[in-house]
């Protein structure tokens, strides 16, 4: 029900009237993979290789002149949004960085995952982490690791933190952005990415934002980003004109109380797509 949250607290209205043009492509469909591992305690395994599949091909197909939003359901889409764009960038030769804004880093194995949630693999899967041959789709082209950025990270598991550490992967736990502070480290990784001219996927998990003000996820983690720390980051998204694709996800519905979560989460896009208090001038980071 998350996309429909998402439609229903106003997304496509706001986008518009920021003078954008929407076109809502709806619900893809997608058939079971059969797929098989000998970790017993993966969850949906041959639906979400299936799904993996549909999106990578939907994401690859986006229009080129467009700004491609994933909306979830779970973060395992991701795994899918992500070789989709990697396949994308790597054919019109521009470096793909992600930055990945979630209180988890999604970067198990189907071999290490032990809740068997397959929201817990789709960044070590999309940039190339051994075990996922034979279960879920081949990459075209995988993301490099080492231009990917995490933020907001306060949950993670021991195999994810060897893991994650020798891919070469950025990690900003929330020790670091309440040390430094969210605009100097977001500062530096946009300053990355332009001087590699890269595009930019951005990947939200509900999750990155303090359950204080996002209660509708079902893995709320305390000590989150804040209300003024998640809409700076968007608003200098924005200026740095980078942004080529964006996931929304783990929104659940149920557990909100009259669609707040949502209508953060749209004013949030909004912020990354234009909206702002003043004007300032376009930053070249
Ligand atoms: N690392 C845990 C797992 O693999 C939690 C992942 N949960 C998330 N990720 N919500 O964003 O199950
Ligand atoms: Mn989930
Ligand atoms: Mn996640
Ligand atoms: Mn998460």
């Amino acid at each position: 029900m998350g996309p429909s949250a998402l439609r229903v607290a106003g997304l496509v209205e706001a986008l518009r009237e920021l003078g954008h043009s929407v076109d809502d492509l709806g619900t893809l469909a997608s058939t079971p993979t059969p797929a098989f591992h000998p970790n017993p305690r993966l969850k949906s395994l041959s639906e979400i290789a299936g799904w993996t599949a549909t999106i990578a091909e939907a994401a690859y197909r986006a229009s080129d002149d467009a700004l491609p939003f994933f909306l979830g359901g779970d973060h395992s889409i991701s795994a899918g949004t992500l070789a989709g764009m990697a396949r994308r960038a790597a054919e019109c030769r521009r470096p793909l960085f992600v930055l990945w804004l979630d209180a988890h880093t999604d970067f198990h194995t189907l071999d290490s995952s032990m809740s068997g949630n397959l929201h817990g693999v789709p960044l070590a899967y999309a940039t190339g982490q051994p075990g996922f041959e034979g279960h879920f789709p081949p990459l075209d082209d995988r993301v490099e690791p080492t231009r990917v950025c995490t933020f907001g990270v306060r949950s993670i598991d021991p195999a994810e933190r060897t893991a994650i550490d020798k891919a070469g992967v950025t990690m900003h736990d929330m020790r670091a952005i309440d040390e430094h502070g969210i605009g100097p480290l977001l500062r530096e990784f946009l300053g990355r990415v332009g001087l590699e001219d890269g595009l930019l996927h951005v990947s939200l998990d509900v999750d990155f934002l303090d359950p204080s003000i996002a209660p509708a996820v079902g893995t709320t983690v305390p000590g989150g980003a804040t209300f003024r720390e998640a809409h700076l980051v968007m608003e200098m998204l924005h200026d740095s004109g980078r942004v080529s694709s964006l996931d929304l996800v783990e929104l659940n519905p149920f557990l909100d109380e009259r669609g707040r979560t949502a209508t953060l989460m749209v004013d949030l896009v909004a912020s990354l797509m234009g909206r702002r208090i003043m004007d300032r001038p376009t930053r070249s980071y």
